[in-house]
């Protein structure tokens, strides 16, 4: 059972990165001689991956931010003190607001900030610049699975039930989700059961499948519904669960109907025996779970096609249930949390809407302000980083815990949109490539130096523990936050530093909220519970939420809600001028936009720079050999990639990560064709061809 109360060791924290949140335990006093353990935690039971062994790395990172920095007239950034630099902060973001008014200030932020971090950050740019434009990097991550989580069930959290319940599952379906090298520690909650893979690749996680479905990039909606066909024709739904729990199913059967297999075999290249096969292990067996990652999520369709697998679990009889489910992994540190407490564009605190008259006037009066002080939802974020320095669009930035210099879609579009602004200040642990274009950079404490607490993939709120001092002249983001806001004339106490009175502020702003902390507190984190939102502070103590749904679903009449979903395809079509596939994604050492995990040296020699896996006959026609130098150009343009020959990729298909900078950005290719539902970009497929290109 992982809700039991753990017993707190000193000196135990979690990784600083993805959003398993491995439990870890840390020895050694200073940067440079940390040592780094896995701690026995349900989610890693004594487990790290390599990026987890070697986090210290990142403590003391060679060039490592130790100063404040602003740009002088020399156009170079300049060593400068906290207080200059806060005030040219300050002064810089009011001279935009004068000019052009509070909406020409925009924050970008991210899923890997503390619950503390970005609900400030919200509060910050709704009060303190008063702009309707905040948005973050969350979009390009979960926001399709959430999108069509909230429509089915009425409420989004990754996972609906506590990572450890996949131990009993005798079938899992990953769809897009490469477990095995971004969430390690997750696979022994897998060994037992049957996986069936989705992926273009023979991923490491494909490896380990009983069965490996390999779609063209873009396909998996007419998958997902050429399985719902064979569960219908061959009369395995759950139709007693389908009554009871669910409505919308006729108009979905109705669709289905049109994906018989051997038409969805012609449209995804999987076939047909094999989606009967499927079906058969999916529903043969007993205890069945259903999870989305990004690789078919991150796509022009990512709502319709996450809805499409969550209408496959629904169809089964899954959610909801002791004996399966759906769940979407979310990706980064505190992806789950930083989803819900305000730093998306049309949100407030405890997954509140800033639309929804009475969610407005609680925060108003949590924040103490009057209700007419909050703007309304502003641009979400491939928009918003679209729009910088344009006429109408922002022109002044705060980035706080985000690289879209490499992480953007078309990003030598961002890039010159970033390099147009009047004014960036960036707060980073690192000289990322997005700090570098900044006019103030603002060094900030990492995982080990800070107090905070992240809510991990399930739904489980932990605590992050400062460990070590941080060096000197290094301060918080809550720092930052306050000291910029007090320079605009805000009152210093709305902007508490005290991570700890933050989070009681966010748990007032949460309270009555889907994503209900309020009776969650760091005591009761400390004393080694382990608490799953929603946790509301009646009835006192509330145990918390690990499984949600098994009663009823979020909506009001208690039902899921099936969706009636279309295949469309991608937004771009291959062709003579660029005959192949291309699509993004990770590899184990690195994390990101790699702007951390390149400074680690171990990580760095593993991978050290970009690549591209290519299928042998797909390499010949474009005339190159292993180890080669290739461009990898699209219609948006190229980068710069050495060629790895793998013959179990699809030939139509090849894949690059996009952890590399400079011109190894796998963005200079993708397409910025957004959802329309989620704002997701077209991540995981774009039509290029490979060039060679000479040493
Ligand atoms: N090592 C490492 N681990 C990480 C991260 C990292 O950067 N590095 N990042 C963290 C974050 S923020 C996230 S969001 C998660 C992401 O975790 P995952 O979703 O597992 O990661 P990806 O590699 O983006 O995509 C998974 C798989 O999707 C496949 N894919 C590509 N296109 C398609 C498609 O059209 N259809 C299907 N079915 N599959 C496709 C890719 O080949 C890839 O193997 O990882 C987290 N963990
Ligand atoms: N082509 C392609 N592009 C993708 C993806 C893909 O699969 N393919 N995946 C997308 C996904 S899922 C994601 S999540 C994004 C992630 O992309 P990014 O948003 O670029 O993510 P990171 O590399 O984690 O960048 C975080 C930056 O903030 C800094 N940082 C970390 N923690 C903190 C903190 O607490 N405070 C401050 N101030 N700074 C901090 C780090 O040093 C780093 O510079 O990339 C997206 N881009
Ligand atoms: S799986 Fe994620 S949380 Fe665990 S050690 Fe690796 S990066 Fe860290
Ligand atoms: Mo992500």
């Amino acid at each position: 059972m992982p809700d039991t109360r753990q017993p707190v060791a000193a000196r135990r924290t979690h990784c600083p990165y993805c959003a398993l949140q491995c439990g870890t335990r840390i020895s050694g006093t200073r940067a440079d001689a940390v040592t780094v353990e896995p701690a026995d935690f349900p989610v890693n039971r004594g487990r790290l991956c390599q990026k987890g062994w070697t986090a210290p790395g990142l403590l003391a990172a060679p060039d490592r931010l130790a100063a404040p920095l602003v740009r002088g007239r020399s156009g170079r950034l300049l060593t400068a003190t906290w207080d200059s630099a806060l005030q040219a902060a300050a002064e810089g973001l009011a001279r935009v607001r004068d000019a052009h008014g509070a909406d020409a200030l925009a924050v970008f932020g991210g899923g890997g900030l503390t619950n503390e971090k970005a609900y400030l950050l919200g509060k910050f740019a709704r009060l303190a610049l008063g702009t309707s434009n905040i948005d973050y990097n969350g979009r390009f991550c979960m926001s399709s699975a959430a999108a069509a989580g909230n429509a089915a069930f009425g409420l989004d959290r990754g996972l609906p039930f506590p990572v450890t319940d996949l131990s009993r599952a005798r079938t899992v379906l990953l769809a897009g989700a490469n477990v095995a090298e971004t969430m390690p520690p997750l696979m022994q909650h897998l060994h037992q059961a049957r996986l069936v893979v989705v992926d273009p690749r023979r991923s490491a996680t494909a490896h380990r499948a009983a069965l490996h479905l390999q779609p063209a990039p873009g396909t998996d909606l007419a998958l997902a519904l050429g399985m719902l066909h064979v569960v219908i024709t061959e009369g395995r739904l759950d139709t007693a669960y389908i009554g009871r729990r669910t409505t919308g199913f006729e108009a979905l059967a109705g669709r289905a109907a049109g994906w018989w297999p051997e038409r969805t075999e012609a449209v995804t290249g999987v076939p047909a025996a094999d989606l009967r096969t499927a079906v058969d292990l999916l529903t043969q067996s007993g205890d069945c779970y259903v999870l989305t990652g990004r690789g078919v999520e991150q796509h022009r369709q990512g709502t319709a096609t996450a809805a499409a697998f969550i209408n496959l679990a629904l169809a089964l009889g899954l959610p909801g249930t002791p004996s399966g489910g759906y769940g979407c992994l979310t990706g980064q540190g505190n992806g789950q949390g930083g989803r819900e407490h305000g730093q998306k564009s049309d949100q407030l605190p405890g997954y509140r809407s800033l639309s929804d008259p009475a969610d407005r006037a609680h925060v108003a009066r949590v924040w103490r302000v009057p209700v007419g002080r909050l703007p309304g939802p502003g641009l979400r974020a491939y928009e918003l980083l679209d729009a910088l320095g344009e006429e109408q669009g922002p022109r002044a930035l705060l980035v706080m815990g985000s690289n879209p210099v490499v992480s953007a879609p078309h990003a030598a579009r961002i890039t010159a949109r970033l390099a147009a602004l009047d004014f960036l200040v960036v707060a980073d642990f690192v000289p990322s490539d997005t700090a570098r274009l900044a006019d103030v950079v603002l060094p900030v404490t990492q995982w080990a130096e800070e107090e905070g607490t992240m809510t991990n993939l399930e739904g489980r709120v932990l605590r992050r523990r400062a460990l070590l001092d941080p060096p000197p002249p290094v301060r918080s983001d809550l720092h930052v936050l306050h000291g910029i806001a007090v320079r605009l004339g805000e009152p210093p106490e709305h902007y508490p530093t005290e991570p700890r009175k933050v989070f009681e502020e966010l748990a007032a702003a949460s309270e009555g909220g889907r994503a209900d902390y309020s009776g969650i507190t760091y005591d009761r984190l400390d004393a080694g519970e382990s608490l799953f939102w929603p946790c509301p502070a009646t009835p006192d103590p509330h145990p918390g939420t690990p499984r949600l749904f098994l009663d009823r679903f979020a909506h009001p009449d208690g039902r899921a809600r099936f969706a009636d979903v279309e295949h469309d395809g991608p937004a771009e079509d291959t062709g003579a001028a660029y005959p192949v596939h291309a699509t993004t994604g990770r590899v184990l050492t690195h994390y990101q936009s790699g702007a951390q995990t390149r400074r680690v040296p171990e990580l760095a020699a593993v991978a050290p720079e970009a690549f591209v896996e290519v299928h042998p006959d797909t390499a010949a026609r474009s005339g190159l050999a292993d180890g080669d130098l290739a461009r990898v150009v699209s219609a948006r343009g190229g980068m710069t990639a050495r060629v790895r020959l793998d013959p179990t990729l699809r030939p139509d298909t090849v894949f690059v990560p996009f952890h590399f900078s400079g011109d190894g950005r796998a963005n200079l290719f993708t397409h910025p064709a957004l959802d329309p539902l989620s704002g997701m970009p077209e991540f995981k497929v774009s039509a290029v061809r490979l060039e060679p290109l000479p040493e």
